[in-house]
């Protein structure tokens, strides 16, 4: 067995974060599945919000998506997914923490919500947060196609997974990426192109499939728990 592992399962976004950031760096790595209607004992042990990913790595465990990727970035330090320049770094901190507390919750919520103005209020909400991603994100930090450049970085990673599940949005809410979003959707386009994206993604067939339980809010699990009340 190599010594880093990670617990996922199939289609989780997050994981699929984490996922990408060990193909860029090249990291050798376990890929363990476990399903998540039927958390196994050995993994709750370890898991303490019962949720995957999970990186397991020389003995010790680390959870949530976006500081294993932090880890793996500190740990590993061939293949940089991080700028070196104290500036950069805390900008791609900010738009990770946006990514996380501002954009991901979005996508959740207005999933989940059942009725007409309950959708169209959280669709409003995404379109802010994707007006801001455009012109404060993409249109002011970098020149390149990615989002601080010319070079990948774990902000890329931490967008992507929800990014993609937006096409999952327009098929259950006719919800569309706003046309001004010009960079948002050339760099979805970019990154799709990207072996470790490609490696991680599933079809949309089975993104749709998959976030029925989201849809019609009948999902039970802790993700769909944490966003209803979030
Ligand atoms: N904030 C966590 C979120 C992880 C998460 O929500 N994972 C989902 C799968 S995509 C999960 O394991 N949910 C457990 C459940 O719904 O019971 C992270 O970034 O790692």
């Amino acid at each position: 067995m190599t010594e880093v592992e990670i617990i996922s399962s199939s289609t989780c976004p997050f994981a699929q974060r984490t996922r990408m950031a060990l193909i860029e760096k090249g990291i050798e790595h376990t890929l363990s599945a476990i399903d998540l209607n039927d958390k196994p004992d050995w993994f709750l042990a370890i898991s303490p919000y019962g949720k995957v990913p999970v990186l397991r790595h020389n003995g010790a465990v680390i959870f949530e998506s976006a500081i294993i990727n932090e880890y793996l970035e500190e740990v590993f330090r061939d293949r940089p997914l991080l700028p070196r320049d104290p500036v950069r770094r805390a900008q791609a901190r900010i738009w990770i923490d946006f990514a996380n507390a501002r954009f991901t919750p979005h996508v959740y919520k207005l999933m989940l919500a059942q009725d007409a103005d309950a959708q169209a209020f959280q669709a409003e909400r995404l379109t802010k947060a994707m007006l801001m991603m455009e012109h404060e994100g993409l249109g002011k930090l970098g020149d390149g196609s990615y989002w601080l450049g010319d070079d990948i970085s774990l902000v890329d990673l931490t967008f992507l997974p929800h990014m993609q599940r937006v096409r999952v949005l327009t098929h259950y809410r006719d919800f569309l990426i706003p046309d001004e979003c010009v960079l948002l959707k050339g760099w979805l386009q970019l990154m799709g192109q990207r072996p470790s994206v490609m490696e991680g993604s599933a079809s949309i067939d089975v993104l749709i499939e998959n976030w029925r339980k989201y849809a019609e809010n009948t999902s039970t699990g802790t993700t769909a728990e944490d966003m209803r009340a979030a």
